[in-house]
């Protein structure tokens, strides 16, 4: 037996399923191999039995976060098998467009955490925007984590500028700093008993994040991030960890990259929640909102009430994809 970095016990020999069903939440995946933490807050490892009935619409993947139920014997001459994938709330998924198959990475999400920084790297709020339709194209609510506040006399004047907007549009924004520990416990609450995901450009400070709200997660931080598994097996797909004080998050690797996600451009207006409230008063239905007479959208840009950078972004979504 071993104790995870998180004190969870992985089973070796022993523990018996019986035959009567238990259930569990899949923790991450390789090769074929889940591990699933039991209710009993035992860390087995299963495999898929068969075909597996939930989540067919996104090629029956059983992913992190996935609730399942169990069925088998672990230890020696035993097996445990994932039977069935309990219905999901809240999936993160890679959307299908372009001839690509929608695919959920992360099931059971509750919230984005879009990450950017302050400065070092510098964020646009074309990348801002990026991020915050990802999370709306998926149906979850996101917050804005505004790290490095600590350079933030090196922020962009334009860039600072920007962030009550988003506070106006309806997220929340918290400036942090793993520096000063700025937000941090502000950011722990909005986390606390719930399962987020981070996402962001590379560099701005997730991994640090995590690691401030947990001493003792250990995780890599840097300009290059190694994914060394330090004695745990590696994972190259998203992986569920549960942090100090009841935060779950799911760490997806690949995430940092925002272009090619592949929202449609059709639908692009009904992820921007203030144009989806103006839309309904466009004078077509199908109006683009990029050239129509009667557009509700540019009229309120005429008028000042939707902001210009918002705008733009829209505009580049809606007409480059
Ligand atoms: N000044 C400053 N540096 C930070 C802060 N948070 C992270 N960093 C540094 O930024 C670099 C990238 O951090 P990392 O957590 O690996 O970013 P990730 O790629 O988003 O996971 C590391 O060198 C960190 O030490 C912060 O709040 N302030
Ligand atoms: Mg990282
Ligand atoms: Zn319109």
């Amino acid at each position: 037996m071993t104790v995870t970095g998180r004190g969870f016990v992985v089973s070796g020999t022993g523990d018996r399923a019986g035959g009567e069903r238990r259930e569990g939440v899949v923790l991450d995946s390789v090769g074929g191999v889940y591990r699933v933490l039991t209710e009993a807050g035992v860390v087995v490892e299963a495999s898929l039995r068969g075909r597996v009935k939930q989540g067919d619409a996104y090629g029956g993947r059983v992913v992190a976060g996935d609730r399942v139920r169990l069925a088998g014997t672990d230890g020696v001459g035993g097996a445990i098998t994932i039977e069935e994938a309990l219905p999901r709330s809240g999936a993160l998924i890679r959307a299908g467009f372009r001839g690509h198959r929608p695919k959920v990475v992360a099931a059971n999400v509750d919230q984005v955490v879009v990450v950017v920084a302050m400065a070092r790297p510098a964020s646009t709020a074309e990348v801002v925007d990026r991020f915050l339709v990802l999370a709306e194209s998926c149906g979850l609510s996101a917050l804005l984590v505004v790290n490095k506040a600590d350079l933030r006399s090196e922020a962009h004047p334009d860039f600072l500028a920007l962030l009550p907007l988003y506070e106006e549009v309806g997220y929340s924004v918290i400036p942090s700093s793993v520096e000063t520990g700025e937000g941090l416990e502000l950011l722990r609450s909005r986390m606390t008993g719930r399962t987020s995901t981070l996402v962001g450009p590379s560099g701005v400070g997730k991994s640090s994040i995590l690691n401030a709200l947990s001493p003792g997660l250990d995780l890599r931080t840097g300009a290059v991030s190694a994914r060394a598994g330090r004695g745990r097996h590696t994972t190259v797909g998203a992986r569920l960890l549960h942090l100090e004080g009841g935060i779950r998050v799911i760490d997806t690797p690949g995430f940092s990259e925002v272009q090619g996600w592949g929202v449609d451009p059709q639908e692009v207006d009904g992820l921007f929640p203030e144009i989806r409230r103006l839309r309904e008063e466009c004078r077509f239905r199908d109006c683009s909102h990029l050239r129509e007479p009667g557009c509700a959208v540019l009229e309120a840009l005429e008028t000042g009430d939707l902001h210009p950078s918002r705008y733009q972004s829209y505009r580049k979504l809606r007409t480059e994809g």
